[in-house]
């Protein structure tokens, strides 16, 4: 089950410039970035990537339930086989595409070298523009997205900013909410990843799914059919409840696979700010917010989304 984590010096030092600049990728598209001209190469790199058809992509921006959606997409290709997946890491199962360092499990190369016989699955926070551009020309693959309402996101990202030693210290929580309005984190605006992902899932029906956090806390078991339908598998109600009993925020907590204690081992995550598995709910954004920051995040969001056609539930 473990795989080579290294030290955190070593993830440090693999990690260079640990600075947020914006720079330009090789089509045009601006990202703020971390990791400097070697990040910039890489994610070039996965513009040029070949895709298969029976790639199977969980795209998300970070701290969306990236995990949790890659957690319930392996099962369900994977005929719920449950007792594998406890005993693989997650960063074994899935290559990470714009994955930097030998720290959390398979990357670009990784994925380029994967064996044709297997479905190769992969996870990205990368916006929809800087995607692999054969997918970004045609729907080649099936490719699921998930979004979670963007206080509770922004304040998931806050504390994983503040526990995860590789990024840069974010400072308190009311500077944070001005980076997260203005876009200028790792991956870029939420609203405009979110948007963007949403016009695609409306214009490729069939072959990008859009799923809400929400909606998975909210009924875990439909959202499992709904998106077993649409990976076109066929489970019984018994492997639906196996699914869903294993993805649970108690038990996925508590799971070596996927809680990333052994980043805690290595000295990455510093589990006494927080944990990776932090609450796991929906509306803990009223915990954190004082009432004058809920006042302007609620105008930002006004502002940024009043043609949007998706709605959030918040609570
Ligand atoms: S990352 O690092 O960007 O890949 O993080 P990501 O997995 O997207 O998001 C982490 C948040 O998802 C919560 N989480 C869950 N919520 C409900 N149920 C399950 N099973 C689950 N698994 C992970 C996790 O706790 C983080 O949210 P917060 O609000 O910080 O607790």
């Amino acid at each position: 089950m473990r795989m080579k984590i290294g030290s955190i010096n070593d993830a440090m030092s693999e990690f260079p410039e640990p600075v947020l600049r914006v720079d330009t990728m090789s089509n045009g598209f601006d990202l703020p970035i971390l990791g400097g001209e070697r990040r910039k190469q890489h994610l070039n790199e996965v513009l040029k990537m070949k895709m298969r058809p029976d790639d199977v992509i969980v795209a998300t921006y970070p701290k969306a339930g990236t995990t949790w959606l890659q957690e319930i997409v392996w099962l369900i290709c994977n005929d719920a086989d449950t007792t594998l997946a406890k005993i693989t890491m997650q960063g074994e199962r899935y290559g990470w595409m714009e994955k930097l360092g030998s720290i959390a499990g398979k990357g670009l190369e990784e994925l380029n070298t994967w064996p044709r016989e297997r479905t190769r699955f992969m996870k990205t926070h990368l916006p929809f523009q800087l995607l692999p551009n054969e997918l970004q020309n045609e729907a080649i693959c099936k490719l699921i997205y998930v979004a979670r309402n963007p206080k509770d996101n922004c304040v998931s990202s806050y504390y994983f900013h503040r526990m995860n030693k590789i990024l840069p210290d974010p400072g308190p929580l009311n500077e944070f909410l001005e980076r997260f309005y203005q876009g200028n984190l790792a991956f870029g605006s939420w609203f405009d990843h979110v948007d963007k992902y949403w016009q695609m899932s409306q214009e490729r029906q069939g072959t990008i799914y859009f799923a809400f956090y929400e909606n998975m806390k909210r009924n875990c078991k439909a959202e499992i059919k709904k998106l077993a339908n649409f990976l076109e598998k066929d489970l019984s109600e018994t492997q639906i409840d196996v699914i869903a009993n294993h993805c649970a925020f108690e038990n996925m907590k508590d799971n070596k696979t996927v809680n990333y204690s052994h980043l805690v081992e290595s000295g990455l995550f510093d589990e006494k700010i927080s944990k990776y598995m932090r609450k796991g709910q929906v509306g803990d954004w009223k915990n954190h917010l004082t009432i004058s920051q809920n006042e302007r995040f609620d105008i930002l969001i006004q502002k940024k989304t009043k043609d949007w056609t998706l709605k959030f539930d918040f609570e």
